[in-house]
């Protein structure tokens, strides 16, 4: 396989990642959870493959994260990306199985969580995704808290996303992020994203209108010794929008449909994801497609603006 191995970490490199490495030129990490459980074949296969045209075309190199047979992939030949659109059976990994599945020889796709890891061992510092996991709705019963908040307050990465998924109590994910110390600076916008919606109807604790302005924000957290990630919250272009109260509709009936099943722990996300897009007939895949295409731009700004 066109890989190169770094013999201090078990890390295996893609080829084109391995030259961009050494050339010191921009990198975005992406996910693969959103490949395998947040969206179905083979639209997953065209958005993971666009996404990564599009940061290519912006300057920079993509970098799609996974656990295959137990090694650390960082970056994907296209065969592997394929393989993995297609596959079942593949682990949902975040930080407590991330080992697990390196350990065990497994296959297993990266959240926001086991993404940041990995893209911070392989010295990355930006990463698109389409929406970060947070405090489920109903979190005060269920205790159901994404690692994802948790990740971003220990490791140091600027994740780009359209906000927290709409499917979750928005102000309790902004407020646990804020008491880990969370910087979260919405894009070009007064207002945290919702997703699928430009709007979620709460305030964003910060906003930034330039890429350059995030890098030097992240600059300054670094040279004050603060540790952990930042959170930058674009919107969905307007023209891809689902307005929030159209999708309220279909996130009620996911939730209650979830309920009635019985879906706990990691099985939750995907299950409500699975039911809005059949629902809508498709429609919130689209949008969710045309959110990481915008959010893996901004991230390659954004990479481009830390090498400056
Ligand atoms: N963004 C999407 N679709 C997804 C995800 C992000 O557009 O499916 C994934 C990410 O991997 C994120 C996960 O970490 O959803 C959240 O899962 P949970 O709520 O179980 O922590």
């Amino acid at each position: 396989m066109n890989a190169s191995a770094d013999p201090t970490l078990p890390i295996v490199y893609s080829k084109e990642v391995a030259a961009a490495k050494q050339a010191g030129r921009p990198l975005v990490a992406l996910e693969s959870t959103i490949i395998t459980h947040g969206m179905p074949y083979p639209g997953n296969l065209d958005m993971a493959r666009s996404v990564e045209a599009i940061i290519r075309q912006a300057g920079a190199v993509p970098v799609t994260i996974a656990v295959i047979r137990g090694t650390l992939h960082v970056g994907l030949e296209d065969c592997e990306l394929q393989d993995l659109a297609k596959a079942r059976d593949v682990l949902k990994l975040s930080r407590a199985d991330l080992a697990f599945a390196v350990a065990l020889g497994r296959t297993g796709a990266t959240t926001v969580a086991a993404t940041m890891i990995a893209a911070s061992r392989a010295g990355i510092d930006v990463f698109a995704t389409g929406g970060i996991g947070g405090v489920h709705r109903g979190a005060e019963e269920s205790f159901d808290i994404s690692a994802d908040l948790e990740e971003l307050a220990k490791t140091p990465v600027i994740v780009v996303c359209a906000g927290a998924k709409a499917i979750l109590d928005i102000p309790k994910t902004l407020e646990v992020l804020e008491t880990r110390g969370v910087p979260v600076v919405t894009y070009g916008s007064d207002d945290f994203p919702a997703f699928w919606s430009r709007a979620s109807g709460y305030p964003s604790p910060l906003r930034l209108d330039a890429p350059q302005q995030v890098a030097a924000f992240q600059a300054a957290r670094t040279s004050l010794g603060i540790e952990g990630g930042m959170l930058v919250a674009n919107p969905v272009p307007s023209a891809d929008e689902i307005p929030r109260e159209e999708m309220e509709t279909f996130i009620q009936t996911a939730l209650k449909a979830a309920d009635e099943q019985a879906v706990t722990a990691k099985a939750v996300t995907p299950f409500l994801l699975d039911h809005i897009f059949h629902q809508t007939s498709g429609r919130s895949l689209k949008t969710n497609i045309a959110l990481v295409e915008n959010n893996a731009r901004l991230a390659a700004e954004i990479a481009l603006a830390l090498k400056a």
